[in-house]
């Protein structure tokens, strides 16, 4: 458990990375109340410099006594260093918050979007799971929908931006649309096909029920974060050639009728959402134009016709802050609030 203290000791484990970049910078720019930041990564980053709040840090590597005096570790290295690494951080006493899915699906640990159930964090036992990226943003919206109408099923397709994939994934993207721009054949290395000026409809490894594992973290996720099981998900993930922000089309079910207006109306109210929908002024969210905000952009809201209770809608994200840095940075002010 989190002891109150007016400053805390902070580690971002995976800090190098793009999701622990901008862990860095959303803990700076929140100003987040920080006694000491301590920044880990591989050993091939040991003694590189990162700066936060105008001063260097040093990059170190894990060891099985890093976390000694660590209040509050984030970590972004992925599930495999999780798995070893967040039980170690936990007992050594610090509040571990895990943007891996290690632990997501894992029934002795929260799985906390700070808008949609803030109370199940006090449950925890020294893990706390962020969800997936494509999962936060849309459970931001399906909440209060559910609130309002009790969601039966929800359709959904994702446009993933390549940033969901990390840094080198950014880098693969700017290099093979260089080369192509200069007639120069494109290498793949982490992508199985090329992704500049492509759709791969692909993201994860593929399962044995013919979905991908980001497809069934959307499923599964939901329903846990909702604390509804009977909420009905199905999902196709898309890799599209962005650099920041996930893009979803949402076709929602309720049982309960709503128009589009009272759609707008109730998301209007919704905290971390905006409507941003004129489609008579050409007013729809778009990528470039959500990158770098904090909250979810929703607009293209209409009924589906084909239905009696059915609403379609588009929104955007950036999946590295609230579909990752922020919303993990939300989940330890809202630790501290309460400690
Ligand atoms: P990335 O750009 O590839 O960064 C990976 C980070 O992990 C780097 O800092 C890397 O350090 C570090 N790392 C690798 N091996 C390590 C080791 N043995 N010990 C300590 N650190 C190690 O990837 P990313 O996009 O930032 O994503 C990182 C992870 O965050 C993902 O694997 C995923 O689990 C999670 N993630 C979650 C969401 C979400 O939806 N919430 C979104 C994206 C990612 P070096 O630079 O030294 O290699
Ligand atoms: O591909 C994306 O847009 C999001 C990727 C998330 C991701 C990437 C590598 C490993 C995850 C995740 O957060 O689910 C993981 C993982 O931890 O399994």
């Amino acid at each position: 458990m989190l002891k109150k203290k007016q400053k805390y000791v902070v580690a971002v484990v995976g800090a190098t990375g793009a999701v622990g970049n901008e862990m860095v910078k959303t803990l700076a720019e929140r100003n987040f109340p920080v006694d000491k930041l301590r920044l880990f990564a591989s050993e091939r980053s040991e003694g590189k410099k990162m700066e936060f709040r105008d001063k260097e840090i040093s990059v170190e590597s894990l060891k099985d006594n890093s976390f000694g005096g660590i209040d509050i570790a984030i970590f972004s290295a992925g599930a495999e260093r999780s798995k070893i690494w967040a039980p170690v951080a936990a007992q050594s006493g610090c509040v571990v918050v895990d943007n891996s899915s290690q632990w997501r699906m894992d029934p002795e640990v929260p799985l906390v979007v700070p808008e949609v159930n803030p109370h199940d964090l006090k449950w925890h036992k020294g893990i706390i799971a962020n969800p997936n990226c494509s999962t936060i943003q849309m459970v931001v919206v399906l909440k209060p929908i559910h609130d309002a109408a009790r969601i039966k099923r929800v359709v959904v397709t994702t446009f993933q931006s390549v940033s969901g994939t990390g840094q080198k994934a950014i880098d693969e993207l700017l290099q093979q649309t260089t080369d192509l721009l200069n007639f120069r054949g494109v290498k793949c290395n982490v992508y199985p096909y090329q992704i500049a000026f492509n759709v791969l409809p692909h993201i994860d490894k593929f399962l044995e029920n013919g979905y991908t594992k980001e497809e069934m973290k959307m499923v599964n996720e939901t329903k846990k974060i909702m604390g509804d099981n009977s909420i009905r998900v199905t999902a196709t993930t898309v890799r599209v050639p962005v650099f920041r922000c996930h893009s979803e089309s949402l076709n929602i079910e309720t049982e309960k009728k709503l128009t589009a207006n009272e759609v707008r109306a109730i998301l209007s109210e919704a905290p971390g959402v905006v409507v941003y929908d004129a489609p008579d002024k050409n007013i729809y969210p778009i990528a470039i134009d959500v990158a770098g905000k904090d909250e979810t952009y929703v607009g293209r809201i209409r009924e589906d016709e084909t239905i009696e209770n059915g609403i379609n809608m588009w929104i955007v994200a950036d999946n590295l802050r609230k579909g990752a840095a922020l919303n993990a940075v939300q989940i330890a002010e809202k630790l501290i609030e309460t400690a």
